[in-house]
C-alpha cells in the first residue's frame, strides 16, 4: 500500500524514543517497567501531573486535529492527496475503564468507529453518551465473552454489519479476588480465565481472517495484559502469584468436576486465576506473531496501561480494598494513571505509526513515553505459548 504513514496520523508523534531507552534499561522494575538509572534515583518523578501527561502523550494532540473522513480506504481529495477512510475497531469490554476511555480517544480522533463489544447493552449506550461519544462513531454489539457461542454470534453479526475489521482491541476482563469456590462460563470453564483468556482466544482466532482482509494499511491485534502476570517486578510478587504449571488444569477441561478450576491444577484462588488469565494473555499475543505476522501482516501488541486503580475492575474487592488502593498506588507505588491517560496509552497502540512492531508488550515510562517492555520469563515462554494455544483451541472448539 502506497500510503503514507502520516496519513493515518498526521500530527506529531515524537516522544518515542524506544531505541533510546532501551539502551540505557536496567532490570529493575518498578513502575511496569524497566527503568534506567536516572529514573530509578528518583522515584517521585515517575508520576507526573495529569496537565503534564497530557502535554506529552504522543496521542494528546491528535484530538486538536482536524478529520478528514473518507468513505474508501483512500480517496482522492480536490488537492490530489489521498487521505484514509475512517478505520473500524471492535473493543471488548468498552462499557467502561480502560475500554471506555480508549473509546473515548479514537473517537475524538474522527478516525475510527468504535464497535463497542459488551455484554450489557444498555450500561454501554449509556457509558457512550456519558463521555461524550458522539452516535456517528460507534455501535454496540452484544458479546458475553463467558459464552463461545455469544463470542461466535458476535462475529456473525459483526460481518453481517459489512464493516471492515482494521483493529480488535481484547480489553474486557473479571477479576474475583474474593470468591472462595470457583464460578464457571456457560461452558464450564472457571469463570476468570473462560472470559478474559478462552473467550478472547475464541474470538481473535475467528476474527483473524477479517483483519487480513482488511485494505487498511496497519491493521493490529491487542491482547491487554498486566504488570500482576510478569513475576519479573514488584507487583507481579504480590501473592499470590502467576503460575500456568504444566497446563494440567487447563487440558481437563478447567471445569472444577474431573479437573482443577485452576491453570496449574492447583487450589482454586480467584486473584491468582486472574493472574494467570493475564499470562495467557501475553503468551497469546506473542504466538500469534510467531504464527500469522508475516502470513497476515497484522501487529499483534500487549501492553500494561499502567494501575488505573479506580476502575470496575476492583468490584468485586473488600470496600476497604477499594478505599485504600486508589491513594496507595498514587502516593506509595506512584504506579497511578487517570483512565483517560490510560485510555490515550490503548489508542497510541491501536493507531500510533511508531508502535507497529509485532510481538512487542508495550508500557510506558514517567514522561508517558512508550517503549517495550520485557515479560517474566513464564511470559515469554514459547514453548508454554505454544501449549496453551494447542489446548485452548482443544477447550474452544477450534481443534
Ligand atoms: C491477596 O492478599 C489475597 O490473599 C487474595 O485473596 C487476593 O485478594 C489478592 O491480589 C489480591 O490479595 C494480598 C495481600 C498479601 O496483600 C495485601 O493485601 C497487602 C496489605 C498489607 C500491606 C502492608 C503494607 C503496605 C503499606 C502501605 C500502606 C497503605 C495502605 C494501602 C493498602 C492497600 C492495599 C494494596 O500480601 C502480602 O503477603 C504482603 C506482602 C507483599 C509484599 C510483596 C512484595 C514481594 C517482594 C518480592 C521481591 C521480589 C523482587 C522482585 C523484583 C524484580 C526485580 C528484578
Ligand atoms: P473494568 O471492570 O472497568 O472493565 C472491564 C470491562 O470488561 C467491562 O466493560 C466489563 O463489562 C467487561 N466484561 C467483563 N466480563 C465480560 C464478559 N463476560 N463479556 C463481555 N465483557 C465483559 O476494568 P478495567 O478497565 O480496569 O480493565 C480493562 C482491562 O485492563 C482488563 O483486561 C484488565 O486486565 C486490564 N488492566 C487493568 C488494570 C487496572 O489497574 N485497572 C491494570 C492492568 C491491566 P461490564 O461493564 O458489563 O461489567
Ligand atoms: Mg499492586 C510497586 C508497584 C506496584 C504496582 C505498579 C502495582 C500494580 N502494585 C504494586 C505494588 C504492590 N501491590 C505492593 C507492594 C502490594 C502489597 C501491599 C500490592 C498489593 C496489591 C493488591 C492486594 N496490588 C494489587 C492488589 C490487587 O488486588 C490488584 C491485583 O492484583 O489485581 C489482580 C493489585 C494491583 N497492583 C498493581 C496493579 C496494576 C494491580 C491491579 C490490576 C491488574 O493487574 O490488572
Amino acid at each position: 500500500m502506497a500510503l503514507r504513514a502520516a496519513s493515518i496520523l498526521p500530527s506529531a508523534i515524537s516522544v518515542h524514543k524506544e531505541g533510546k531507552l532501551n539502551s540505557s534499561l536496567k532490570e529493575s522494575s518498578f513502575n511496569g517497567a524497566f527503568v534506567s538509572k536516572n529514573v530509578k534515583s528518583d522515584f517521585s518523578s515517575l508520576v507526573i501531573g495529569t496537565k503534564e501527561l497530557r502535554r506529552k502523550s504522543s496521542f494528546g494532540p491528535i484530538r486538536a486535529q482536524t478529520a478528514t473522513v473518507a468513505p474508501s480506504v483512500t480517496d482522492a481529495t480536490q488537492d490530489g492527496k489521498k487521505t484514509l477512510r475512517k478505520g473500524t475497531v471492535i473493543i471488548t469490554g468498552a462499557s467502561s475503564g480502560l475500554g471506555l476511555a480508549t473509546a473515548k480517544a479514537l473517537a475524538d480522533t474522527q478516525k475510527w468507529h468504535i464497535i463497542m463489544a459488551c455484554r450489557n447493552f444498555l450500561k454501554a449506550e449509556k457509558a457512550a453518551k456519558s463521555v461524550g461519544i458522539t452516535k456517528e462513531n460507534y455501535t454496540v454489539m452484544h458479546l458475553d465473552l463467558s459464552s463461545l457461542d455469544s463470542v461466535r454470534q458476535f462475529v456473525d453479526t459483526f460481518r453481517r454489519s459489512g464493516r471492515p475489521l482494521d483493529a480488535l482491541v481484547c480489553n474486557a476482563a473479571i477479576y474475583l479476588p474474593t470468591a472462595k469456590e470457583p464460578t464457571y462460563t456457560a461452558d464450564g470453564f472457571e469463570l476468570s480465565v473462560g472470559t478474559n483468556h478462552l473467550g478472547h482466544f475464541l474470538l481473535s482466532r475467528l476474527l483473524l481472517d477479517d483483519l487480513q482482509k482488511s485494505d487498511f494499511p496497519q491493521k493490529r491485534l491487542i491482547i491487554v495484559g498486566s504488570i500482576t502476570g510478569n513475576t519479573n517486578t514488584l507487583a507481579g510478587n504480590v501473592p499470590p502469584k502467576a503460575n500456568l504449571g504444566d497446563l494440567r488444569g487447563l487440558a481437563g477441561g478447567l471445569n472444577g468436576l474431573n479437573s482443577s478450576a485452576m491453570i496449574d491444577g492447583g487450589e482454586f484462588d480467584g486473584a491468582k486465576a486472574y493472574k494467570d488469565s493475564k499470562v495467557c494473555n501475553m503468551l497469546t499475543m506473542q504466538e500469534f506473531h510467531r504464527r500469522y505476522h508475516e502470513e497476515t501482516g497484522v501487529t499483534f501488541s500487549s501492553l500494561y496501561p499502567g494501575c488505573i486503580a479506580t476502575t470496575g475492575l476492583f468490584r468485586e474487592h473488600i470496600p476497604l480494598f477499594r478505599i485504600l488502593f486508589p491513594p496507595f498506588q498514587k502516593y506509595i507505588t506512584k504506579g497511578y494513571v487517570s483512565e483517560e491517560e490510560a485510555g490515550n496509552r490503548l489508542a497510541q497502540v491501536v493507531t500510533d505509526t511508531s508502535l507497529t512492531k509485532s510481538g512487542v508488550y508495550w508500557s510506558w515510562n514517567k514522561n508517558s513515553a512508550s517503549f517495550e517492555n520485557q515479560l517474566s520469563q513464564e511470559a515469554s515462554d514459547a514453548e508454554k505459548a505454544r501449549k496453551l494455544w494447542e489446548v485452548s483451541e482443544k477447550l474452544v472448539g477450534l481443534a
